[in-house]
């Protein structure tokens, strides 16, 4: 039924789980890498998109902006940023090569696109390098043309090239075959906004102004917590490699990763300037506890800023959505803390206050999905189920289905 799919090396529907995690194709010396890029329908031609030019970023803004996800009724769709494209499309090492587009050959302009980062992974106890390909979008006029296994295949040609051989991405679409499924879960933030819009509905046993009531957030967090600096990299670096050993798929970071994923995105000037709680062109927002003795971090939290678009009301044109992003706490190495409640309380009260700083930033909704530790603080702290599942795929490896992110049906 997947003529695309059943010809690639992912494990197909139906196949047993494997004795062994690993390849399922072996590496190629780079002379074996196909070297001509493959063929476009007449009329189109490749480009490398350079998303550091201005010009080209806008332009990949644009295309996802009018094409990209949309949620099952079609009335939402991402919105991402420019400042959003450029940071998530340039960690470091990254290839410009790895950003595929496809022009009309005519007029130059941009009809399609996928993009490739490198990334570090580990799953259960192998690490390998890999890529993580994100931002697959076709225009509208030219769907259901199979041009979608072409951009597929020529982004994997272009990391083959570079000598690597494995991927990790993320679906809502389902196909052969996720290694887990997490759902996505809401956090009301301003509960009028997206009354009117459609997004929330008061039930038929409560009233807007007791669903106001209930989403109230207090107006400082409780922790002492301070966005990200500098200073904490090193720190904040140590603490994610050891809470990212709770996970059985987790990527690793260097100093210069963590300092690009957490720091090298939240905006200029001071908070404020974009607005309130906001910097200017701010994508992430990364904030630390502080151990006031050791100077450590001892937690940290972070989320990015992604709005949609609404597609049909009068009342508002963007919802605006934070997305919680990494985190880690100390208390997870204190002897039992996870049995007796300890570690489910410190993340109610972490996460509790990443709902505070996004409320003060005027997101009007936050988002989660239900994966790392997130299961077991979202109903207290008044997330609710939404509609849309996200499918987790590793593309040439293979590994059991993954625990610890929660399963349909599985959700507690
Ligand atoms: C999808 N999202 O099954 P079969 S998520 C992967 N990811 O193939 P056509 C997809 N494959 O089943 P269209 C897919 N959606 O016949 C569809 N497919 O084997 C498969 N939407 O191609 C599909 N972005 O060109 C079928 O379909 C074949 O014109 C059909 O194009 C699809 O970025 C798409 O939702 C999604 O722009 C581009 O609908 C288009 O419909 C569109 O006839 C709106 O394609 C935007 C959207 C998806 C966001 C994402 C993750 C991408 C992962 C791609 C796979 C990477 C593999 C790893 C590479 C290895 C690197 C190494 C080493
Ligand atoms: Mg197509």
């Amino acid at each position: 039924a997947h003529k695309f799919w059943g010809t690639q090396p992912v494990p197909q529907l139906g196949d047993e789980p494997p004795l062994e995690d690993g390849y399922i194709e072996p590496s190629k010396p780079r002379e074996e890498v196909r070297q001509d890029a493959y063929p476009l329908p007449k009329d189109f031609e490749w480009t490398t998109v350079d998303i550091m030019d201005p010009t080209q970023n806008k332009e990949v803004h644009d295309l996802l902006s009018l094409h990209y996800v949309e949620d099952a009724n079609a009335s939402l769709r991402f919105k991402y940023s420019e400042e959003f494209l450029r940071w998530a499309l340039t960690p470091p090492g990254y290839f410009k090569e790895w950003h595929v587009g496809v022009r009309v050959s005519a007029n130059k302009k941009l009809v399609a696109f996928i993009a490739g980062v490198p990334i570090t992974l580990r799953v259960r106890g192998k690490e390998f390098a890999a890529s993580e390909v994100n931002y697959i979008c076709i225009h509208k006029k030219l769907r259901s043309k199979r041009l979608a296994p072409v951009l597929i295949k020529e982004v994997t040609r272009q990391i083959n090239l570079q000598g690597i051989f494995q991927a990790i991405y993320t679906a809502g679409a389902v196909i052969p075959t996720p290694i887990s499924v997490c759902r996505y879960y809401h956090r009301s933030l301003n509960v009028p906004k997206l009354l009117a819009v459609g997004f929330t509905f008061v039930p038929r046993n409560s009233t807007a102004a007791r669903m106001i009531r209930m989403n109230k957030l207090p107006d400082t967090p409780t922790l002492g917590v301070r966005p990200m600096e500098e200073k904490d990299v090193a720190s904040v670096a140590d603490l994610f490699a050891r809470y990212m050993k709770r996970f059985d798929l987790a990527p690793l970071m260097t100093l210069e990763d963590v300092r690009h994923h957490f720091l090298s995105a939240q905006g200029t000037g001071t908070i404020g300037d974009g607005g309130p709680g906001r910097r200017v062109g701010q994508v992430t927002w990364t904030y630390v506890v502080e151990n006031p003795a050791t100077h450590k971090i001892s937690d940290f939290f972070s989320y990015y800023y992604l709005p949609s678009t609404i597609l049909h009301s009068a009342a508002h044109d963007m919802v605006e959505a934070g997305y919680l992003y990494y985190y880690a706490t100390d208390v997870a190495f204190e002897d039992g803390a996870e049995a007796d409640g300890r570690l489910k309380n410190r993340l109610k009260t972490l996460i509790g206050d990443a709902l505070v700083i996004a409320n003060q930033a005027k997101m009007d909704v936050f988002n989660a999905l239900t994966l790392m530790d997130n299961v077991s603080i979202l109903n207290d702290l008044k997330f609710g189920p939404g509609d849309a599942n996200l499918n987790f795929y590793l593309y040439n490896w293979r590994t059991a289905k993954l625990a610890g992110m929660s399963d349909e049906g599985d959700v507690k």
